[in-house]
């Protein structure tokens, strides 16, 4: 049978039309209707992300402990970090936030080591468009300079040791204090919380207070001043981190009296040397500051790279510890 090409022809565009009628052979939409590719850039992932962190040193347990957990945490994570240790020292912080800029990493994070000093090198990672987040400590600067930070309310820390001890000492106490790094903000803040809960208790007095810059040996250093200065008029020692207490504990027992009996004992941190110092009777209290802040960190680093909204701050959930559970407790300590 001779088929006209005209019917071939309207064969063939019938078969088309019941072809592009199935989706699965659907044939593609002329460009009019085509919707162009989101100009949006394509989400950073954990692997792509550079990261700096200058952190302030490894002056307590709480530090290395802090240290090891943003280690980690990119480890697992498969964060590219660059870290610097800054001995203690604003000036080498601030050195490694500028040598971060220059390699052009994508966040900064830094536990300032005290409140101020900080704007003129914010403001050159600002002018750079590498965002800023603050690690454990504030800084005294403009909200504009740090994108976000994570860490723990000093002040509740410092009432909540006020609260422990009024309880210890049945509202009646002489006092000295061991004050963390000066002009740092767990320092001021643990200060002044403490305080306002002394305030209720008129038989609580602070006889002294003196800088031991959270190291045990400035600590036992001081500890044995105000054991020179004032002897067996101490009754108690707040300490504003373990690692100042446990060099003070050292001082009490070479004075020749007995710390967390003649001497009561309170102090920050929940480092595993203050769960064993408890354990052994030497401390009475000791009130958690947690450093294990490094996936927070991260989570916080790579929302803030993709553009998404954080909080201006993201505190730490925190507990006070006493001697009677802290040998259950001093397994599952990771700092
Ligand atoms: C508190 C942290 C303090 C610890 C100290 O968040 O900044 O610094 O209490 C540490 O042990 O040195």
């Amino acid at each position: 049978m001779k088929v006209s090409k005209l019917a071939l022809w309207s064969a063939l565009l019938i078969a088309l039309g019941a072809l592009t009628s199935c989706s699965q052979f659907a044939l593609p939409a002329p460009a009019s209707q085509i919707t162009p590719a989101t100009s949006a850039k394509p989400k950073k992932t954990f692997k792509d992300l550079v990261v700096g962190y200058a952190q302030i040193g490894a002056e307590s347990d709480w530090r290395t402990g802090n240290t090891a957990s943003v280690k980690q945490a990119a480890e697992k994570l498969g964060v590219e970090l660059k870290f610097a240790d800054g001995q203690q020292k604003q000036e080498n912080q601030i050195a490694a936030i500028r040598s971060f800029i220059a390699m052009k990493v994508d966040v900064i994070g830094v536990p300032p080591v005290v409140e101020t000093g900080w704007e003129i090198v914010f403001k050159e990672a600002k002018a750079a468009g590498i965002p800023i987040i603050l690690v454990d400590r504030r800084a005294n600067v403009p909200d504009d300079l740090y994108v976000t930070g994570v860490g723990s309310d000093f002040v509740e820390e410092g009432r909540n040791a006020a609260r422990v001890m009024a309880k210890l000492m049945n509202g009646q106490a002489n006092i000295v204090e061991l004050v963390g790094t000066i002009d740092s903000a767990p320092a001021n803040d643990r200060y002044k919380g403490f305080r306002e809960i002394l305030k209720d208790y008129p038989g609580m007095r602070i006889i002294d207070s003196q800088s031991g810059d959270f190291t045990r040996a400035k600590g036992k250093e001081v500890m044995a001043e105000f054991l020179r200065k004032h002897g067996k008029n101490i009754t108690a020692l707040f300490a504003h981190n373990d690692d100042m207490a446990i060099g003070a504990i050292k001082a009490i027992e070479e004075y020749g009296v007995k710390p967390g009996e003649d001497i009561k004992i309170v102090s920050i941190d929940s480092i595993r040397a203050a769960f064993e110092a408890m354990i052994a009777g030497k401390l009475n209290a000791t009130v958690e500051c947690n450093p294990l802040l490094g996936p927070d960190f991260f989570e916080l680093a790579l929302k803030v790279v993709n553009g998404e909204p954080v909080p201006k701050w993201v505190y730490s959930k925190e507990s006070v510890f006493l001697p009677e559970n802290a040998k259950d407790i001093l397994p599952t300590r990771r700092y």
